[in-house]
């Protein structure tokens, strides 16, 4: 059902998640994270649509769906947030309530990892907390959502 549901969408190379650069990235696998997005957005009576493509274009397509489907977005877009004005295009059309989350730091990383097109077109940005940025993540989309349907 459209209002209990949110899209969590993951971009490129987190699928390798668990299998390579743990320093990172942590030991969690995307299967993990999927199960601790699952079991937090259940406790807030929200249900999860979780995906992860290394394609920009199958994301996109994901942002679309999600306008009919679902009440918000969390999206770790991955390197595509640093390049993509698509995605940037795509979420300002989508016009939910949606959050930016990463895994890392960015700010503590390359300076290239610093600039966001995404962050300009969603409510707020959550990153450094590792598995728990997710968790975060749908916690802020609740509120969000529970915030707009009283608007
Ligand atoms: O910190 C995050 O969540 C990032 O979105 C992860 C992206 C990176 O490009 C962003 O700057 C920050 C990279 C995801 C790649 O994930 C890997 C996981 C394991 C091994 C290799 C890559």
């Amino acid at each position: 059902m459209r209002g209990k549901t949110v899209y969590v969408l993951n971009g490129p190379n987190l699928n390798l998640l668990g299998q390579r650069e743990r320093a990172v990235y942590g030991e969690a696998t995307l299967q993990d994270v999927e199960q601790r997005c699952r079991a937090h957005a259940a406790g807030l009576g929200l249900e999860v649509v979780f995906r992860q493509s290394n394609n920009e274009g199958e994301l996109i397509g994901w942002v679309h769906e999600a306008r009919d489907k679902a009440a918000g977005i969390a999206i770790n877009a991955g390197a595509y947030t640093h390049t993509s004005v698509a995605l940037h295009d795509a979420l300002r059309a989508a016009d939910l309530p949606s959050v930016e989350l990463h895994l890392s730091n960015v700010y503590k990383r390359e300076a290239f990892r610093h600039t966001s097109f995404i962050a300009p077109v969603v409510n707020g940005v959550i990153c450094g907390f590792g598995v728990d940025s997710y968790v975060l993540a749908i916690s802020a989309l609740s509120a969000l959502i529970t915030a707009s349907k009283k608007g």
